[in-house]
């Protein structure tokens, strides 16, 4: 398998991972305000991430590639409120989209196939990962915190994977 490829493919598992320990930070934070239903979505979020880097570990080992687990860094674990918190979670989605056109990219250069077809189901995994956010943060915008609207808003955010 082309080098460059392969370091940048193994680079995602660490993204992947890193997405889950930020989504873990972000639902560990809500569960402290009693945000439950808004932590179950972030609990569901951090899930799907160690999902998505399973996708990519297995696709390496199929391949006979050496995976490499790097360091992840501290996340934030701090937020001014849950409209800040989805606005993140939107900005982060955006640069894994990046990611994973890069790595698309990549794959077409190289004319890896298997990495290429392997990549389309992420890039239609990230139509859903930015919508998701960005639909969230369109109804946080039309009610306040603390309002009737608010609790049935987090009621069901917390719906999400069951
Ligand atoms: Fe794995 O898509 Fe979100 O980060």
């Amino acid at each position: 398998m082309d080098k460059k490829l392969a370091k940048e493919l193994n680079q995602q598992i660490n993204e992947e991972m890193a997405s889950a320990y930020i989504y873990q930070a972000m639902a560990a934070w809500l569960e402290n305000k009693n945000y439950e239903g808004f932590a179950g979505w972030m609990k569901v979020q951090a899930k799907e991430e160690t999902a998505h880097a399973d996708k990519f570990y297995k696709f390496l080992l199929d391949r006979g590639e050496k995976i490499e687990f790097l360091a992840i860094g501290k996340p934030e674990n701090d937020f001014a409120s849950v409209l800040e918190i989805f606005e993140i979670t939107l900005k982060h989605e955006k640069f894994i989209t990046g990611r994973i056109n890069l790595l698309s990219e990549l794959a077409e250069k190289v004319k890896d196939r298997p990495a290429e077809i392997m990549l389309q189901w992420f890039i239609t995994e990230q139509v859903e990962e930015e919508k998701n956010p960005a639909v969230m943060i369109e109804k946080l915008k039309l009610i306040k915190e603390g309002t009737g609207g608010f609790f049935y808003l987090d009621k069901e955010a917390g719906k999400r994977g069951k």
